[in-house]
C-alpha cells in the first residue's frame, strides 16, 4: 500500500529548507526583538514570517488544510481562522494547523484524532536573537495524535533530520541512531534552564539541575532548543533530555526523530509520552530515561489544549 503522507512530509522537507534560508537571511540583518508572556518569552518578525511562509506553503499546495475552530478573524491579518459551522469543526476529513506563532494570535491549540501539521517556525528564537548558532525549523505531523513523521531542520549547522514512523532517522539522508547508553553515571544529560515567574518552580527547576549533576552524570548542557536537544539524543550526542514548560510545537518534530533514531520518549512522570502535556523525557535508554524520572521533582505547567 502506497504511504499516504508520503507527499507531505516531501513537501514538508521541502518548505522547511526554504524556512531555514529565511532565518539564515534574517541572521545578516538587524533583529527587531518583541515579548511575549513574559522578558524572557521572546519573538521576532522573522518568526511570524517564518510560520507564514511554511503554513501558506502548505496550502498552496493543499488548500483545504485549515486552523481547527472558528475564532473568526484574529489580529494578525495573515491568521484568518476559518468559520465553519459547529458539526464541521472536527469533519472527518479535514486536516488541521497548529503553529506556534498562531496560536500566539488567536488561533486554537487543540490537537484531535485528525491529521494535524504542528509548526514551529524558530525553535530557539532566543539563540536567534543572540545569533548562538542552535535555531531551528521543526514540523510535525501528527494523525490520530500519534506523529507520522518529523522534520527538524537546524538551520545554522544545515542539519536536517527526518524521521518517517517505522522507517527510520537521518541527518542530512544518513541513518543516526541513539548511544544506546544504559548507565546514567556515564550520560550526558540535557534540559533547559530560563526564568520562571513562579519562585517555587525556579527552585524546582534549579534543584533538578542540581540532583542531576550530583547522581553524579557526566554533565549537564542547556543548548537552547528543544528540537535540537531531541536530535542531539537521536545522534549519541547526548544521552537524555527532560524539560517541563515547553509546548507541543517544540516537541512533534524531534519526538519524531528521537524515537526512530531508536531512543525511548516519556512522561517526565514516567508515564506515556503526551504531545500536549508540556513536559517530557527522552533518552538513549528505558534505564536513563526511568531513573531522570525518578529523580526530578515535577511542578505544575498546565497543558497546551486548555490554556
Ligand atoms: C524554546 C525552546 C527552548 C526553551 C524555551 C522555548 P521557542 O522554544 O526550544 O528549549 O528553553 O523556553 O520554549 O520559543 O524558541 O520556539
Amino acid at each position: 500500500m502506497s504511504d499516504p503522507w508520503q507527499e507531505c512530509m516531501d513537501l514538508c522537507v521541502e518548505v522547511t529548507k526554504r524556512a531555514g534560508k529565511m532565518i539564515r537571511e534574517a541572521l545578516q540583518k538587524d533583529i527587531a526583538v518583541m515579548q511575549k508572556s513574559s522578558p524572557v518569552d521572546l519573538v521576532t518578525e522573522t518568526d511570524q514570517k517564518v510560520e507564514q511562509l511554511i503554513i501558506s506553503s502548505i496550502k498552496e499546495k493543499y488548500p483545504t488544510h485549515r486552523y481547527p475552530a472558528s475564532l473568526g478573524r484574529s489580529s494578525a491579518s495573515f491568521y484568518v481562522i476559518l468559520v465553519v459551522p459547529e458539526k464541521e469543526l472536527w469533519s472527518k476529513n479535514a486536516i488541521f494547523f497548529i503553529g506556534e506563532e498562531s496560536v500566539a494570535a488567536g488561533a486554537p491549540s487543540v490537537l484531535t484524532d485528525n491529521p494535524t501539521w504542528i509548526i514551529d517556525p524558530i525553535d530557539g528564537t532566543t539563540n536567534f536573537v543572540h545569533r548562538f548558532p542552535f535555531v531551528s525549523v521543526s514540523i510535525g505531523f501528527a494523525v490520530k495524535k500519534e506523529i507520522e513523521f518529523g522534520i527538524v531542520y537546524s538551520c545554522i549547522e544545515d542539519k536536517m533530520y527526518t524521521a518517517r514512523k517505522g522507517k527510520g532517522a537521518f541527518c542530512n539522508g544518513v541513518p543516526i541512531k541513539v548511544s544506546g547508553q544504559e548507565d546514567v553515571t556515564k550520560s550526558l544529560v540535557l534540559t533547559e534552564m530560563g526564568f520562571k515567574k513562579d519562585p517555587e518552580h525556579f527552585k524546582i527547576m534549579l534543584a533538578n539541575v542540581k540532583t542531576i549533576l550530583t547522581i553524579p552524570v557526566h554533565g549537564v548542557r542547556s543548548p537552547g532548543s528543544a528540537a535540537v536537544n531531541m536530535c542531539l539524543v537521536a545522534c549519541g550526542a547526548a544521552d537524555a533530555y527532560y524539560h517541563m514548560g515547553i509546548h507541543c510545537w517544540d516537541m512533534a518534530g524531534g519526538a519524531a526523530v528521537v524515537t526512530e533514531a531508536g531512543g525511548v520518549i516519556m512522561d517526565i512522570s514516567g508515564g506515556p509520552f503526551d504531545l500536549m502535556s508540556r513536559r517530557l523525557i527522552v533518552a538513549s535508554s528505558r534505564a536513563i530515561a526511568e531513573r531522570i524520572a525518578k529523580e526530578v521533582t515535577e511542578f505544575s505547567v498546565g497543558r497546551d489544549d486548555t490554556e
